[in-house]
Order: C-alpha cells, then sequence, then structure tokens
C-alpha cells in the first residue's frame, strides 16, 4: 500500500516511540543552558540548590496545550466542562445569582466565620445526604465550607490525623492523582485497594473486597460517592450495599469524595445514593463535596466537608475542632463562590433551573461518548472501544498507553494525561472526528 507523507512521518515518530531512548531527560539540557547564560549569578544564590519541579500530572497539560501555536490543538486532560463551541460554560443560573448578589446593596465584604457561611453549610449537607436525612434533621452533621473538593478532602484528611485512632488510609488503584498527596502531607498513610481490571476495563469487584476485607480494623477507606476519577467506573447499588457492609463489619472509615454529584447520571439524588446508603445505617462517615463541576464554579474554590457524626453533641465538638485545623491554614474561606451556592440552593426556582441545566452537561458528555464510538466504529479502528460507552461521567479511561499518548500529542495536537484519561467534557461533535482520526493512528502505529 502507497505511504502518504503522513503516514512516513507516523511511522518515524512511532520508531521513536517504540525506542527506549526516547526517555524525557527531565530538562536537565536546559537548565545547564540557563545556568550558564546568567553572568554566575545563579552561583551565589540561597536558592541555587532548588531543582525544577516537575509540571503537575493533570494541570501540567494544560500548561503545555497553552503553548502550542496550532489552530487544530484540543485539551482533553483537565477535567473541566466545554460547550459545543469549545468555549468554557457559566451556568445561567449563575449568573442570575450574581445578578442577585451584585443588587443586593446591604451586601458586606465582612470576613466570614471560620467554617463559613452557615447556610450554605447546612445546604449542602441537604444536597448530599437528602433533605430528609436524619443525620441533617438530628444536627450529627459538622459541615465546613473549604475551598473546593481539594482543600475538603485536606480538612478531613488533617482532622482524621489528629482526632482518629486509625492513621491508614486505603485509595482505590488508580485514583485521582493528587489523593496520594493529600492525604499524605495530613499525616495519613496511604495504601492502595484493586479498584480496575484492565483486561475488562471494569470494576475488579472480587479485588476490592479482598483487599478491603484485609484492610485493618478502622482503617479509612476513600471512595468516589460516583463517577470513578480515572476509570469512569462506579459499583452498581447491589455493590455499593456490599462494600458498605463489608466496611461496617469492619469498622472501616469511610471517606467519600464527591465531586461529580449530578454530572454521572444527571441527577443530584441518583448520584448521592452510594453516600446515603452509608449515612442510613447510623454510622460514621466523612464527605467531601466540590461545586466546582456541577454548578461550573471552577476557580471560585466552593466546596464543603462533612463528618456524620453519632450525636449532636458530638457533631459540635468535632466542629471545634474542625475550627482549629482551618485557622491557621487559611483562617477562613472566601465569601462569593459559596454565596452564589446558597442563592441557588436556597430559592425552589433558580435550584430547579440549575438541575435543568446540570442534566444537559451530563447529557451532552454521554453524547460525546456515543460520538466518539461511532467515530471509531466507522474508520475500523482496532479493538473493543464498548467501554466509552459504559463508562460514567467526565472522563473515559481508554487503554491508551503514554507512548500512543505522546503521538497524539506531537502529531495531533490533542492534550491528555500519559495514563489515556480523556476529559469527554472537553470534547465537541466538530472535534470528534479529530480525536478518532489521532486515536485510529496512535492506535495503528504505536505498540
Ligand atoms: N476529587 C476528584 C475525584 C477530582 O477529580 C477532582 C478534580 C477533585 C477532587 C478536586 O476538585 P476541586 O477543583 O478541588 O473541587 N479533578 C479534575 C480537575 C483538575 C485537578 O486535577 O484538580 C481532574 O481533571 O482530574
Amino acid at each position: 500500500m502507497e505511504q502518504t507523507p503522513c503516514d512516513r512521518r507516523l511511522a518515524t515518530i512511532a520508531r521513536h516511540l517504540n525506542s527506549p531512548r526516547s526517555e524525557i531527560d527531565g530538562g536537565s539540557s536546559i537548565s545547564r543552558l540557563v545556568t550558564s547564560a546568567d553572568g554566575g549569578r545563579s552561583s551565589d544564590s540561597v536558592f541555587n540548590h532548588v531543582v525544577r519541579a516537575p509540571e503537575d500530572p493533570i494541570l501540567g497539560v494544560t500548561v503545555a496545550y497553552n503553548k502550542d501555536p496550532s489552530p487544530v490543538k484540543l485539551n482533553l486532560g483537565v477535567g473541566a466542562y466545554r460547550t459545543e463551541e469549545g468555549k468554557p460554560l457559566v451556568l445561567n443560573v449563575v449568573k442570575k445569582a450574581e445578578q442577585q448578589l451584585v443588587n443586593d446593596r446591604s451586601r458586606v465584604k465582612e470576613y466570614l466565620p471560620i467554617v463559613g457561611l452557615a447556610e450554605f453549610n447546612k445546604l449542602s449537607a441537604k444536597l448530599i445526604f437528602g433533605a430528609d436525612s436524619p443525620a441533617v434533621l438530628e444536627n450529627r452533621v459538622a459541615t465546613v465550607q473549604c475551598l473546593s473538593g481539594t482543600g475538603s478532602l485536606r480538612i478531613g484528611a488533617e482532622f482524621l490525623a489528629r482526632h482518629y485512632h486509625q492513621k491508614v488510609i486505603y485509595i482505590p488503584q488508580p485514583t485521582w492523582g493528587n489523593h496520594p498527596k493529600v492525604f499524605s502531607l495530613s499525616g495519613l498513610s496511604v495504601k492502595t485497594y484493586r479498584y480496575y481490571d484492565p483486561a475488562t476495563r471494569g470494576l475488579d469487584f472480587r479485588g476490592l473486597l479482598e483487599d478491603l476485607g484485609s484492610a485493618p480494623s478502622g482503617a479509612i477507606v476513600l471512595l468516589h460517592a460516583c463517577a470513578h476519577n480515572p476509570t469512569g467506573v462506579d459499583p452498581s447499588l447491589q455493590q455499593w450495599e456490599q462494600i458498605r457492609k463489608l466496611m461496617r463489619s469492619k469498622r472501616l472509615m469511610p471517606f467519600f469524595d464527591s465531586a461529580y454529584q449530578g454530572f454521572a447520571s444527571g441527577s443530584l439524588d441518583e448520584d448521592a445514593q452510594s453516600v446515603r446508603l452509608f449515612v442510613a445505617d447510623g454510622s460514621e462517615c466523612v464527605v467531601a463535596q466540590s461545586y466546582a463541576k456541577n454548578m461550573g464554579l471552577y476557580g471560585e474554590r466552593v466546596g464543603a466537608l462533612s463528618i456524620v457524626c453519632k450525636s449532636a453533641d458530638i457533631a459540635s465538638r468535632v466542629e471545634s475542632q474542625l475550627k482549629i485545623v482551618i485557622r491557621p491554614m487559611y483562617s477562613n474561606p472566601p465569601i462569593h463562590g459559596a454565596s452564589i451556592v446558597a442563592c441557588i440552593l436556597r430559592d425552589r426556582q433558580l435550584y430547579h433551573e440549575w438541575t435543568v441545566e446540570l442534566k444537559a452537561m451530563a447529557d451532552r458528555i454521554i453524547r460525546m461518548r456515543h460520538q466518539l464510538y461511532s467515530a471509531l466504529q466507522e474508520r475500523g479502528t482496532p479493538g473493543d472501544w464498548s467501554h466509552i460507552i459504559k463508562q460514567i461521567g467526565m472522563f473515559t479511561f481508554t487503554g491508551l498507553n503514554s507512548k500512543q499518548v505522546a503521538l497524539m500529542t506531537a502529531e495531533f495536537h490533542i492534550y491528555m494525561t500519559s495514563d489515556g484519561r480523556i476529559s469527554m467534557a472537553g470534547l465537541s461533535s466538530a472535534t470528534v472526528p479529530h480525536l478518532a482520526d489521532a486515536m485510529h493512528a496512535a492506535i495503528t502505529h504505536v505498540v
């Protein structure tokens, strides 16, 4: 078969990627150039020993993307929603809430309390646990406003490291890349439990039960409430129930990370079912919530940490200690994002509008899954790609390896994390063919 220039170039890149010499040298040749170009000023700096840290595996993808001048470049790295036009989206309901805030002349910019906006905390607990949750109604939940999902995880972990008897946390393998860093820097020791089976591209349920079954009594277990990142694989409700039974029988402490409520199914209640199952049995659990994705409030850094306790008195003591954790870190949280969320959650009409917009985002992501799957079918791309439509939430864990990803970036200007995860929310009907071409080339040229 005749080779086109493009095929020849792909073959050259593929040869390079498939050779062991292609390992990146850590930028050492670049740093040598820099040190010799500054007239020797570096050598007497007290910071001269500081070595350049690598970019973040997820946020660094955006840094590389921003530097690429190509008009066809596509960022599928970070989990951030884009419209069909490839633009970031500010929800209409958020704009309305902000307008209300601006119009309210009585608003001031005073410090919030250490625990944040009281109304926001109450409404956040209702959102995740359900308005009729006995834990909420009995005031057994200590909720504090935190800096989005990451900050909530960090405060929760710092609290557990100080006040909980077991210092080991089990996280799924794989998981969001920041989890191990957040937990170990909080003073917990991090272990993993089996979660994903690459052979089936599904849940390794047996491995999960075995690993949690052999965890020490009382260990903390990090659970993704829904839309597991990066795999897009969630347990079924029956499997959640089995996990709950096992965990409660061993007194394992559930620590839920809820970064995607509403993004998995399009329904806020459905996506909270895993959490509610655990809360319904009356025992303790910890939940970190983020409004980054489901309200599109990424940069506002708005989230909440809730610790469900056995009595209102314990919850209030727990809250008092959460304040001790927060105060020396950032004193108190920012007011704007939490005010937007409170505006939307308190108002029946705005709340309804939010659920409609949220569903539209979730549905668009599901449409992208179907379009990408069909585009690969049309190209006859080798392999079974049905996991693209089976997986849930913002991401597809494609199964592409790091060399295949490197080819897609080098040749097609498609940016994604090196583990083969793509953010479906960054895709649109217009860019699906380009991604399918890139995946086809990567699969057929690189082993
Ligand atoms: N937990 C999980 C499971 C997440 O995926 C993310 C965000 C967070 C917590 C933290 O989100 P906050 O923005 O702090 O609320 N993960 C995205 C966003 C980029 C990042 O790594 O922070 C991602 O692309 O994986």
